[in-house]
């Protein structure tokens, strides 16, 4: 639906010369300070757009890789209800893939590039993905923690200054609410049933806690983008901003389920109203991003062979977009003869 109209010159001239190119981009960033939108067809500094296409082409994948740790488990889910939602779910995870591909279309980067960026490994989608789930409380942790983690980072990405972007975020924000519920209400439901049901809960958040926190990324000390992003309106906060803000919601929480958080140093601070955590394990995160998580390979090999099994379907619906088109012509033809 962006990709409508879109030209590759942009409303303004294309700069030539380089005193030109300072100009639009001194243009470009007061129109960013002013909070107006970008959009597709204005011109941006080409590093803009690269950072753009990196970051929404990076979350798209995070969504699709995203429905298989828990697609996993709609085989086994405890009942006919708890089946329905997280089929739910699942799928509304792919439709946020869907939006955000469309999203970064606009950029000038084609679908089927990102997918081979991301089947090649040469893109990366979030770490959070490269765990298993190894019982169903593992579904309600990544409702409440993952989903919870994503609503606080996407969430200012609703005013981000890059208009399709930010609107395909405002829907995946209120989707992602109702994922975080569902996965609340079933760590609840667990918490508060059988010891072997508690335990299980507890379980699932002791494997969930260090990674949910680190899918808001590198301290801001070793986040190589987040100063220009935020230069641009892209991020609106710093990746510590968002994890501490993170944690403040969900400590509580999570005494509320009268679980306990797996990390002996975390206290109240009253000095800085924040609660202060204990160090975060970057040899863990830095390993997973170079593909050696614990589901890193399983979830390329399911991603490369559900590619390769769709193949047919892309022909078919190709061939059959170029018979309409065909006939869309000859009738147009007839009526002008
Ligand atoms: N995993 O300079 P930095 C979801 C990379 S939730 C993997 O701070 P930036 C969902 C980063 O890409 C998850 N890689 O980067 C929820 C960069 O590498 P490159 C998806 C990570 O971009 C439930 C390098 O580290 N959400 O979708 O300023 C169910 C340096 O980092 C991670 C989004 O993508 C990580 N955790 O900030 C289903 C939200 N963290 O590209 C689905 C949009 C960092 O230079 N994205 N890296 O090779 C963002 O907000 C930002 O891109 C990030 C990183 C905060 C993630």
């Amino acid at each position: 639906m962006y990709t409508q109209a879109l030209d590759v010159h942009g409303r303004e001239p294309v700069p030539a010369a380089a005193a030109e190119v300072a100009a639009a981009a001194a243009r470009f960033q007061a129109r960013i300070d002013a909070d107006e939108k970008i959009e597709p067809k204005d011109w941006m500094p080409d590093a803009y757009r690269q950072t753009l296409i990196r970051q929404i082409s990076q979350h798209a994948h995070s969504e699709i890789v995203g429905m298989l740790p828990e697609g996993n488990w709609i085989t086994r889910a405890p009942s006919l209800r708890r089946k329905a939602v997280l089929i739910a779910k699942v799928q509304d995870e792919g439709g946020h893939g869907m939006y955000l591909y469309s999203a970064a279309e606009t950029l000038g980067i084609s679908r089927a590039q990102m997918f081979e960026q991301l089947l090649s490994g040469a893109a990366k989608y979030s770490s959070i993905f490269n765990y298993p789930t190894l019982t169903w409380a593992d579904v309600g942790a990544i409702g409440w923690l993952v989903d919870g983690a994503a609503i606080m980072n996407q969430i200012p990405i609703c005013r981000c200054s890059y208009g399709p972007y930010a609107r395909a975020m405002v829907r995946i924000c209120k989707e992602e609410s109702f994922h975080q519920r569902q996965g609340f209400e079933i760590m609840l439901t667990l918490a508060r049933g059988s010891a072997a049901q508690h335990a299980m809960a507890q379980d699932a958040l002791n494997r969930w806690w260090w990674p949910s926190i680190m899918m808001f990324g590198p301290s801001d000390a070793d986040s190589k983008h987040t100063a220009q992003s935020m230069r641009w309106k892209i991020k609106r906060f710093s990746n510590d901003e968002l994890r501490q803000k993170f944690i403040d919601i969900t400590v509580p929480q999570a005494r509320f389920l009268e679980l306990s958080i797996p990390d002996p140093a975390l206290r109240w601070d009253e000095a800085t109203q924040h609660f202060s955590s204990g160090p975060i394990d970057w040899n863990e995160f830095h390993a997973v991003l170079k593909g050696s998580g614990p589901c890193n390979r399983e979830r390329l090999e399911a991603r490369r062979s559900a590619h390769q099994a769709g193949a047919w379907v892309r022909a078919a619906a190709t061939a059959h977009a170029a018979k309409q088109a065909a006939r869309a012509l000859a009738s147009q033809e007839a009526r002008q003869a």
